[in-house]
């Protein structure tokens, strides 16, 4: 009887401490957990392999940064999905084929004829293959990497037709392409963009773009005016802030653009934003000045959020070939920018310029811009666009 007494005492003991103990743990916010914590880390190593994103580190409160660490927790399970190869649909290809028709008639199409009829497969091949990869923009040095597969190929004659020289090709520009591109993961809360490029190559209108993609998956989006030089610009950017809900901050006409991008970052911050999408005047490369205000934009956004802007996107106009390249490498020395989005694919022939890009700069392209609609900022991912630029198919079929 007393050993039963005895027994029941322990057994009761031990469930009210086990009780105690699994009530004290979950009291404790999410993030504050031992076990969330691990996840969390493990969880965001993916996203910060991909060198977009960095530790989270705000100044805001406690609780918003365990907020923030479930924003970077989900983002990176997304980013590990969207890491692993994804079947491209026939739907996405043909959408892409239609913008890149331009390029497709042109040197796609010159490229192609070099294989029609009955044609020997030997070095004049290779030659005739170089003369339109160079006039389509592709450049000297990219060519030759393009080509090297080729040429090796026919000199051991394992690339015995027009169909093995082709898939050569294509596997070649994939290669060169894959850099892991893509949509923008909203990693951090906010999520800080800076777009930044010369005049006129697409700055505000892909903002515009973006506001509406990310506000159709349901974020809160914000805007920021950092163009502050043209009455206009602000005008351009309130016109799309309109248009999809979203606040547009500005700063008065002339106003420090620094400051601007300052202010935009804390309201962001304050109002709980999911992205902050801050718009630059357009500058040019080669002009000093402009380009120290634009490391002084970068600097401010900092000082406002730890490790923000986390995405500088350059943005640049494909229809300027070779030229872009050039801006891209003097961008580069000023502004450590992540991504790159080439616009107006659409308007030029001469779509090798992507490969000209990737291969020279080694930053991935996130988006392709293939007309002035929203839905015309395509998400760049390398296997669809080569099968849509490369690929064997009726373009009148487009849809
Ligand atoms: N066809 C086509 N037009 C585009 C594309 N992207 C932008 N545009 C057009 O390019 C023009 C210039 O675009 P903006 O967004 O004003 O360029 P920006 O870089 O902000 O220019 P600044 O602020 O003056 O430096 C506009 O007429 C846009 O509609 C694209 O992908 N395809
Ligand atoms: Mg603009």
């Amino acid at each position: 009887m007393t050993i039963a007494i005895i027994i029941a005492v322990l057994v009761v003991g031990a469930l009210g401490l086990f009780f105690a103990l699994s009530t004290k743990k979950s009291a404790l916010p999410p993030g504050e957990r031992a076990g969330d914590q691990n996840r969390a880390q493990s969880l965001d190593a993916p996203a910060a392999e991909r060198g977009s994103s960095k530790r989270i580190s705000t100044r805001a409160s406690a609780a918003r940064v365990s907020s923030a660490a479930e924003v970077a927790a989900t983002a990176a399970l997304e980013a590990n999905e969207a890491a692993r190869p994804r079947e491209v649909s026939a739907d996405e290809v043909r959408g892409l084929r239609k913008g890149l028709s331009a390029s497709r008639g042109g040197f796609i199409a010159r490229l192609t004829s070099l294989f029609s009829g009955k044609r020997e497969l030997d070095a004049s091949l290779v030659e005739q293959l170089e003369e339109v990869m160079l006039t389509s923009d592709i450049g000297a040095a990219t060519t030759r990497l393009l080509l090297e597969r080729v040429r090796e190929g026919l000199e051991r004659k394992s690339l015995a037709d027009r169909a093995a020289v082709w898939a050569a090709l294509r596997a070649q520009a994939n290669t060169i392409l894959d850099l892991g591109g893509g949509k923008i993961e909203v990693t951090h809360r906010p999520m800080v963009v800076l777009m930044v490029g010369v005049n006129g190559v697409g700055k505000t209108t892909t903002i515009g773009k973006l506001a509406t993609q990310f506000t159709q998956e349901g974020k809160k989006v914000m805007l920021a005016a950092g163009d502050t030089f043209r009455a206009a610009a602000v005008a351009q950017l309130e016109v799309w802030g309109k248009r999809v809900g979203a606040e547009v901050i500005r700063g008065k006409e002339g106003a420090d653009p620094g400051a601007v991008a300052f202010e935009a970052t804390q309201k962001a911050i304050e109002a709980g934003v999911d992205v902050l999408l801050i718009d630059t005047a357009g500058r040019l490369h080669t002009k000093a000045p402009l380009m120290d205000e634009i490391k002084k934009v970068r600097r401010s956004i900092g000082k406002a959020l730890d490790g923000a802007p986390h995405e500088t996107l350059l943005v640049l106009d494909a229809t300027t070939g070779q030229n872009a390249l050039t801006q891209a490498q003097m961008f580069k020395e000023a502004v450590d920018f992540t991504g790159i989005v080439l616009t107006k694919l659409d308007g030029t022939a001469k779509g090798g310029i992507v490969v000209s890009i990737c291969d020279e700069l080694r930053v991935p392209i996130r988006y392709i811009g293939l007309g002035e609609r929203a839905e015309d900022l395509r998400e760049f991912y390398a296997p669809a666009f080569v099968e849509a630029l490369f690929g064997d198919g009726d373009e009148s079929q487009a849809a």
